[in-house]
């Protein structure tokens, strides 16, 4: 008996296909890195194939998930922001408001911000849940 699988990768529209070696049970084994933020999942045909004379054969549908690691860091839209306040402002004048994104899913709606320098005497807060 053979296996012969078949991946398709429903995003992208691309087709691989390879022959499993010989093997009673079929077992399904990663070859090289993953990457959820490139591929999220696949579908994976795989066939059975017998040696008659004339060979028989089935298949069966593998749909796999892949889980997130969280192995991108938060992307700010600009390394650098120029925002001015005029002096004399009063309290609770908004600076500027800083957004994130984070290409990994366990990411969502975790991120949080602060300020780590430049503000020894607390003129400025960031809400760290905002980026206000
Ligand atoms: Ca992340
Ligand atoms: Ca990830």
């Amino acid at each position: 008996m053979s296996w012969s699988m078949q991946a398709r990768n429903q995003n992208r529209n691309e087709k691989a296909e390879w022959i499993v070696p010989v093997q009673i049970s079929g077992t399904i084994e990663t070859v090289d890195l993953l990457d959820r933020e490139t591929t999220s999942h696949y579908w994976l045909t795989v066939y059975a194939t017998d040696c008659g004379v004339v060979p028989l054969s089935s298949f069966i549908e593998i749909y796999i998930e892949i889980g997130d690691v969280n192995d991108n860091a938060p992307q700010t839209t600009r390394p650098v922001y120029y925002p001015e306040v005029m002096e004399n402002s009063p309290k609770d004048v908004s600076v500027i408001h800083i957004e994130a994104a984070d290409a990994d899913s366990s990411s969502n709606d975790k991120l949080t911000y602060r300020i780590t320098s430049g503000n020894p005497q607390g003129f400025f807060f960031m809400n760290p849940k905002t980026g206000e």
